[in-house]
């Protein structure tokens, strides 16, 4: 019972291609329908569409991610319940499709973060990076988010000052681009504006809130999810704790318990991202596995590497802070107890050889990728050996 190879696609414009994936090795493909506007009913026309895109490369569509909550759900604002009437439809025509498994997840406005997406590595590869006095820095003096003040220590501040100085005004601009990247695969950045306008109309919704919003929606969609089929899987807040006045409330193992206790069902599930929960030393990675195994449907494996100062980069996939070896040994036993093939991804990858000529999209470049990909595979099939009797 080995893990499903699959890799992440992010549509027909996608540089790297499908049979890039499948020559990496993957017999499954995860992607999304990313022209669906957020909060309109995915169509079945439109998910045959896709499903036979990736069938013609003699691939399955098994995993979607993502199929996205709309703001007006996180914040239970405007036409909140239409909206999640079209998510129950559209897991109703994914499951008529033969999909399996729904990856989300639920943080305010902005997806995954980082200050830097060309971060060099002592190889000559780039890596993605968090720098947090850059991050404040922007926050603070770029931004001006009004009452950021508040959220940080005055040696923080003092820190922050200090990098910015160093900064010349190209840096700032792309200091500037990447934090307010969007969602990925989206071409769409936030202007200064939008993002201000976005953070005022959370104002009041503090992480119990958002909680409680999350746990509705649960109530909601996890039964249709059960009746019809289909495994959600949450992706965890990356990086693992608020940003920009912002509640997440997706980051730990306590995080991850509370919700699946919410509506309980085989349907509720995780998505394990090694690289967005081991961003935090309080979690547990193996331990999770063991503890939390019984939910996990998808897997998204990377790692980072953290310092003192609270940055991380994402180091190799299997080096950093996650012990990768313990991780892959418990999904290997767990595998074996529940008897299913769990999906899994390798996580984004450095931009390395030939694709440091290309523009990808940050992270999915193609040979970092399959490089991680390569090594995964290879630790599953020595800890697999060594565990048989
Ligand atoms: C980043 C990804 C996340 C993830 C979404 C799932 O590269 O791991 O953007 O796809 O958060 O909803």
């Amino acid at each position: 019972m080995f893990m499903e190879q699959t890799m992440r696609w992010y549509g027909p414009n996608d540089p790297v291609s499908l049979w890039d994936i499948r020559q990496a090795g993957c017999t499954g493909v995860v992607t999304a329908l990313h022209h669906v506007p957020v909060g309109e009913v995915w169509t079945v026309e439109e998910i045959q569409k896709r499903r036979s895109q990736v069938a013609e490369a003699g691939m399955d569509w098994t995993v979607i991610e993502s199929l996205p909550v709309h703001e007006d759900i996180k914040k239970k604002t405007g036409d909140y319940k239409k909206i999640i009437e079209n998510y129950k439809q559209s897991l109703r025509n994914v499951a008529a499709c033969g999909l399996k498994v729904v990856t989300y997840n639920f943080m305010p406005i902005l997806d995954w973060m980082r200050t830097d997406i060309s971060y060099g590595m002592p190889d000559g590869s780039k890596a993605l990076y968090f720098e947090k006095a850059a991050f404040i820095a922007f926050d603070l003096f770029i931004l001006k988010r009004p009452g950021a003040g508040k959220d940080y220590t005055p040696e923080e501040i003092d820190k922050a000052k200090k990098r910015l100085e160093t900064m010349t005004d190209a840096e700032k601009e792309t200091l500037y681009r990447n934090a307010l990247l969007g969602l990925p695969g989206s071409e769409e950045r936030f202007t200064e504006e939008q993002i201000l306008t976005a953070l005022k109309t959370y104002e009041g919704i503090d992480a119990a809130r958002l909680k409680q919003h999350l746990f509705e929606f649960l109530r909601e969609v996890v039964p249709v999810a059960e009746e019809v089929g289909l495994k959600m899987a949450i992706h965890p807040d990356d990086p693992p704790y608020p940003i920009l006045g912002l509640p997440r409330v997706v980051s730990t193992e306590q995080d991850a318990r509370e919700l699946l206790g919410a509506a309980p069902s085989p349907a509720n599930g995780l998505c394990f991202c090694t690289g967005s929960y081991g961003v935090r030393s309080d979690n547990d990675l193996p331990g999770m596995v063991r503890r939390l195994g019984d939910a996990i449907h998808f897997l998204h494996l990377r790692s980072t590497k953290r310092d003192a100062d609270g940055n991380f980069f994402e180091a190799d996939h299997l080096a950093g802070d996650v012990d990768m070896y313990e991780v892959v040994k418990e999904l290997v036993l767990l595998m074996r107890r529940r008897q299913v093939s769990i999906p899994m991804r390798p996580d984004h990858g450095h931009q390395m050889l030939d694709d440091l000529k290309k523009t990808t999209y940050p992270g999915y470049s193609a040979i970092g990728r399959l490089r991680g990909l390569a090594e995964l595979r290879g630790l599953e099939l020595g800890v697999s050996r060594s565990l048989e009797p």
